[in-house]
């Protein structure tokens, strides 16, 4: 309910500042995370990750991480080193260029959930925050897909801000 009453309380925010600044579109806040979902966990496991789409208008930049289900969450991404894959945490966040997005996707950057407090379970939703230097705190709720799950797929998690 908190996350149908914020979207509400943002649409009509938007709107109020479409009239105070027009005709400039979405010049104070033109980042939106959309399709926020999680791989389903088993059990006994202590770490989850999940994933976002973000998109910017106006350039941003993710800078932190924060959910409730974990005890520590941070941006993670994936390299290579002598043909081994390991993750590292983004400490300098994640640029989201100009008019452009970001896919927070399997393989590459990834919310990471250490410390999970219990497992994720497919078709539950959990909540997430994301810190952006210019928008600020945007919430979203990661929809627990399958364990096999490879990308959003039907994901509902559609509740840009
Ligand atoms: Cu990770």
């Amino acid at each position: 309910m908190r996350y149908v009453l914020v979207a509400a309380a943002f649409a009509v925010s938007f709107f109020m500042s479409g009239i105070l600044s027009a005709p400039t579109f979405a010049d104070d806040n033109g980042t939106t995370a959309t399709k926020a979902w999680a791989r389903a966990t088993p059990p006994s496991a202590k770490v989850g990750a999940a994933f976002v789409t973000v998109h910017s208008m106006n350039g941003d930049r993710l800078i932190g991480v924060a959910s409730p289900v974990a005890k520590r969450v941070e941006i993670h991404t994936h390299i290579e080193e002598n043909g081994v894959m390991k993750m590292i945490h983004v400490k300098e966040g994640v640029d989201i260029p100009k008019s452009g997005m970001v896919m927070l996707k399997p393989g590459g950057f990834h919310v990471m959930l250490m410390g999970l407090k219990g497992p994720l379970v497919e078709g539950t939703l959990f909540p997430i925050t994301l810190t952006f230097d210019q928008a600020g705190d945007i919430d979203v709720m990661a929809k627990v897909l399958p364990i096999s799950a490879k990308s959003a797929g039907d994901a509902d998690g559609d509740h840009s801000h």
